[in-house]
């Protein structure tokens, strides 16, 4: 019996220690990953984002323009919600698409926001549609930024031994790519679920056209991830700056009954799309003399519709991108004069007669020449691609096309402790200064060299000498108190009596004094010509 008792208990201590076993080996086990393709890397993140992290008086906004402080903090693959309308989720795709070569070039970029880029691209890329993802390093200060990150699955790394923008790094990456199809991000984007498959499958189906996703929002100050709207698609004012226009009626309407339609779109934003490399080849790539940033969204956008092929914004792909307020990095020949040229460079070979009209809003030296220009306007030829008529007629009819009489157009916006005041015909046709709204037909105002200034009702703004206010007449040449000067220090001047347009708080407009440095009296066109 004592025997009997003795086995008992070591029966017992035996079950106790094979527990404790069992439970050591589960908490040393290593954490399961979410991808497959994650777990041979190396990385050590912690101490990758550590070496860079900020020092304690910097400012977060310093280095990046966004804040670092948080996106240090976050993780390298934190959830995102998933924006897609929810109408994609009922979406197949075709099982035989093939895979995409990812680029991605980096300039001193946060090595946290790159990670991170790269993280959500092994995490919620479908392995088997990811050849490699090439990450070409423009030079970055840091030489480990990129090289660190080089045992990552699937990367392909390369190094520029100078700066040389992005336009010819993402070049760089396009000559070692293998797949058939390419696909270009930012260095600081997070990709959502289900971001590649409709990009793939679009270009695949249609091989002369340019996929891009829904760009949402990561929030410059706290990096949250925001939906952005599924109406809208890209396009451009004529100082040749991107600007995010509004859907037509009909255009809102197919999208309300299909949420999941390709959306055409005038103009790329130009960070992220996909594209067969093939037609890529044919288009003529970059312009590769195009420099550091900007313009490479133009020159692909009108040579893809104007050579036969399109532009598509798919609902059902998101990808968010840190915006910033500016750019974080250096223009060796500075900002103003890099965006003028390489501009130019595309406008000279694609926009035809319309460039003069960028020409007269832009100002400056239009006569450094453009060395080797010649070879981009034999692609136009080759390719027997349409003129720029008929790209504003048919891909972007919604753009206005000045006259040459005409000196400025568009809103008289003034900005008064951070409110933006735009002049606005009210219901009992009086002109009042009221909150702005794009492209509202009210707002829309056209000067002319001759100093009128008329609405879209043909009316023209008037004051007389007597009663200073400002309110509207049919348009009359021949009436001075018609007439108005845009000063310097962008006060508008009344021709007959010498005084200036003054907004008064309850949004009333009078006749003042001009003042030099008065905040109510200044107000700018949207565009306005300088000769
Ligand atoms: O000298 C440089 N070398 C680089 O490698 C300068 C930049 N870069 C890299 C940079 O690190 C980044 O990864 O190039 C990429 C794009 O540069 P950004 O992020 O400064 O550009 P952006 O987001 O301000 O601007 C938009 O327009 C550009 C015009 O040249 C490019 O087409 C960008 O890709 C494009 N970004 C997007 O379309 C994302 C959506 C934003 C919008 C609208
Ligand atoms: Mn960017």
């Amino acid at each position: 019996r004592r025997m009997k008792c003795k086995l008992k208990r070591i029966f017992t201590l035996l079950i106790v220690f094979i527990w404790l076993l069992v439970l050591l080996s589960y908490f040393q086990a290593p954490k399961v990953q979410k991808n497959t393709i994650l777990a041979s890397s190396t990385l050590d993140e912690t101490s990758y984002i550590s070496k860079t992290k900020l020092s304690e008086s910097e400012d977060p906004y310093h280095r990046h323009k966004f804040n670092q402080q948080i996106s240090d903090e976050l993780d390298s693959d934190r959830p995102i919600p998933d924006t897609r309308p929810p109408q994609c989720l009922e979406e197949s795709y075709d099982k035989r698409v093939s895979s995409t070569s990812i680029i991605i070039t980096f300039h001193n970029e946060a090595r946290s926001a790159l990670l991170r880029t790269i993280k959500s691209v092994l995490d919620r890329t479908p392995p088997r549609l990811l050849m490699e993802i090439i990450l070409v390093d423009d030079f970055s200060a840091n030489e480990k930024d990129g090289a660190l990150l080089k045992d990552l699955p699937k990367i392909v790394l390369m190094r520029n031994d100078k700066r040389e923008g992005l336009i010819r790094s993402r070049l760089k990456g396009v000559s070692v790519a293998k797949s058939s199809i390419l696909t270009f991000l930012d260095s600081h984007c997070e990709v959502n679920v289900g971001w590649i498959e409709p990009l793939l499958a679009k270009v695949e189906q249609d091989p002369l056209a340019i996929a891009s996703p829904v760009i949402d929002i990561i929030k410059t100050d706290t990096l949250e991830y925001k939906a952005s709207s599924n109406y809208l698609k890209g396009g451009f004012d004529w100082n040749m700056h991107f600007i995010w226009e509004p859907l037509l009626e009909k255009e809102m309407k197919e999208q309300k009954a299909d949420s999941t339609h390709p959306i055409s779109t005038p103009v790329i934003a130009g960070g992220v799309f996909a594209v067969q490399k093939q037609w890529f080849n044919q288009l003529g790539q970059y312009d590769s003399l195009l420099e550091i940033w900007g313009a490479e969204n133009f020159e692909i956008s009108f040579k893809t519709w104007m050579c036969g092929g399109s532009l598509k914004i798919i609902p059902c792909s998101r990808v968010g991108h840190i915006f910033r307020k500016s750019h974080p990095y250096e223009f060796p020949l500075g900002n103003g004069h890099t965006y003028l040229m390489n501009v130019r460079r595309v406008a000279e070979v694609w926009m035809d007669r319309y460039k003069r009209i960028f020409y007269r809003a832009r100002g400056g030296n239009m006569n450094e020449p453009l060395p080797r220009i010649k070879e981009r306007r034999l692609i136009r030829e080759r390719l027997k691609c349409r003129p720029f008529d008929w790209y504003l007629m048919e891909v972007y009819p919604e753009l206005r096309v000045p006259n040459v009489d005409e000196l400025a157009y568009g809103e008289i916006k003034q900005i008064y402790k951070g409110q933006s005041y735009c002049l606005s015909e009210s219901k009992t046709s009086k002109v009042l200064a009221v909150k702005c709204i794009p492209k509202d037909k009210k707002m829309q105002w056209v000067m002319s060299v001759t100093g009128m200034i008329q609405n879209e009702k043909d009316k023209c703004l008037y004051a007389s000498k007597k009663r200073k206010r400002i309110s509207l007449k049919d348009c009359d040449n021949s009436d001075f108190n018609q007439h108005w000067k845009f000063m310097i220090r962008e006060r508008l001047r009344h021709q007959a009596t010498n005084l200036c347009i003054e907004r008064k708080s309850d949004g009333s407009l009078l006749l003042a004094r001009c003042e030099n440095f008065s905040p109510q009296q200044k107000w700018s066109f949207t565009t306005k010509f300088l000769f």
